[in-house]
């Protein structure tokens, strides 16, 4: 009897076991199913944050050849994925600038080529267009802006309506306030800046040694938060915008002065965003875009940054106005520590970022084009794609075409070959006058073409 008991408990716990391995076998193929999925999920839809400066020039860098600002985390950031060496901003200031990045367009395209808003515009980016933001809401990703906006600070412009789950940060430069310019020796305004959370002023005047601090901190929080679904962080640093200012941690740190504190103290912020990432689990799974919206303001001759080797600076058409340092970081996917030397521009973001997130564009006509192939091999071509330039009020002044540019600055005609002369020094406008035609006609044709298809600006 107690051997049939003992065969029959036997019997059930073996059952008991073998139902205990079918659940467990069950438990592990759905873990399976479920890791394949977020594998799948993962490859098809990175995280994606863009760091955007402020008049940061393309020599302000210890990896793009500054000499005296401390950039490590930017440094180790482009040994773990890809520098841009002939990356462009559509516009030598601003708003048109951050107009071209959130639409994929030439400014121009968007009404928004004439200059930067003020706090007494009643422009900004229509509603209608499609931002980067409004690509990624489609595939579900939450969405953050933090930093400075600077496309429309009238309700309907601001970026919860553009796209944007979260908006903190301040509306358009850090310059214009009546307090900044007084601190800069000027008595022209009358307006004040507004630090704000959607639409609603947290302060006026916010302490600016503050801000990068804050933004980043607030950064960081946002990637916690997001880390469960896919997120698109747009952290756009106001500095290092004249007036320059650093926190107490970062003042009088530099060997480059005030200046690069402020810049080192970004480099930290880059450091804090990366270091978060890898503490979250998602290093992997995140794509980094670091870059700037122009080139370096001299208005002060030294208290701006530097263009490095490049002619000219913020507000112009010479290289330095619109050529910018450019990092791309996506480990596993990019490869590390590589540089690509082909033309690439801003408004190529909003198509490639599209594509590495499996995201579709609207049937609205964009200038940029996906480059995401240039970056994963980096030896690959792609076909040479003209490149025009507008001045800081919206007119036409050159081209890139292959390795040359044009230039036409009031009754000036230049010509350089802007790869062996990076710094625009010799003029071949007489020796080739063909291809100053050539260029000439060619720049006319893409603008007029552009002006035929111009759409409208945001109104109030
Ligand atoms: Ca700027």
């Amino acid at each position: 009897m107690l051997t049939i008991v003992s065969e029959m408990i036997s019997e059930v716990v073996s059952i008991k076991k073998q139902k205990m391995k079918i659940f467990k076998f069950f438990i592990a193929l759905n873990g399976f199913i479920i890791f394949s999925a977020c594998g799948q999920k993962d490859i098809q839809t990175p995280n994606v944050i863009i760091i955007y400066t402020d008049d940061m020039g393309y020599g302000d860098l210890s990896c793009f050849g500054n000499p005296t600002i401390h950039t490590p985390h930017l440094d180790k950031m482009a040994t773990e994925g890809i520098k841009l060496s002939q990356f462009y901003v559509a516009a030598p200031v601003c708003t048109p600038s951050r107009a071209a990045l959130m639409t994929g367009s030439y400014p121009k395209r968007v009404g928004l080529e004439k200059g930067v808003l003020y706090p007494s515009s009643t422009t900004g980016l229509n509603p209608e267009e499609q931002t980067l933001a409004e690509i990624l809401k489609e595939k579900n990703y939450l969405t953050a802006c933090i930093g400075k906006w600077h496309l429309g600070h009238q309700e309907k412009f601001l970026p919860h309506n553009q796209g944007f789950d979260e908006f903190f940060g301040i509306p358009f430069s850090n310059d214009m306030s009546k307090k900044e310019q007084e601190y800069m020796g000027r008595n022209n305004y009358k307006w004040r800046l507004p630090l704000l959370s959607q639409s609603d002023t947290l302060e006026l005047d916010p302490d600016q040694t503050t801000l990068t601090k804050r933004l980043t901190e607030k950064a960081v929080s946002f990637i916690k938060k997001g880390k469960k679904t896919p997120f698109f962080l747009y952290l756009a640093h106001p500095m290092p915008h004249i007036p320059i200012y650093a926190s107490d941690k970062f003042k009088n740190t530099s060997v480059r002065g005030p200046y690069g504190d402020t810049i080192e103290e970004i480099d930290w912020s880059v450091g804090q965003i990366l270091k978060t990432l890898k503490e979250q689990g998602i290093d992997n799974n995140t794509l980094v875009i670091f870059t700037s919206d122009n080139g370096p303001w001299k208005i002060n001759k030294t208290e701006g940054g530097a263009s490095g080797p490049l002619r000219g600076a913020k507000g112009t058409t010479w290289e330095g106005g619109q050529r910018v340092p450019c990092i791309v970081r996506w480990p596993g996917k990019i490869p590390a520590g590589t540089m690509q030397r082909q033309v690439i521009t801003n408004m190529d973001i909003l198509p490639t970022v599209a594509s590495f997130c499996g995201a579709e564009l609207s049937e609205k006509k964009v200038d940029g084009r996906n480059v995401s192939r240039i970056l994963i091999e980096v030896d690959e071509q792609l076909d040479d794609y003209p490149f025009l330039y507008y001045s800081k009020n919206g007119k036409l002044e050159g081209i890139r075409d292959g390795k040359y540019k044009l230039l036409l600055l009031d009754e000036d005609i230049f010509l350089f070959d802007v790869e062996s002369d990076i710094s625009e020094v010799y003029n071949l406008a007489d020796t080739d006058p063909d291809k100053v035609i050539m260029l000439k006609e060619k720049m006319k044709r893409i603008d007029s073409l552009l002006a035929t298809e111009r759409r409208k600006v945001g109104n109030l």
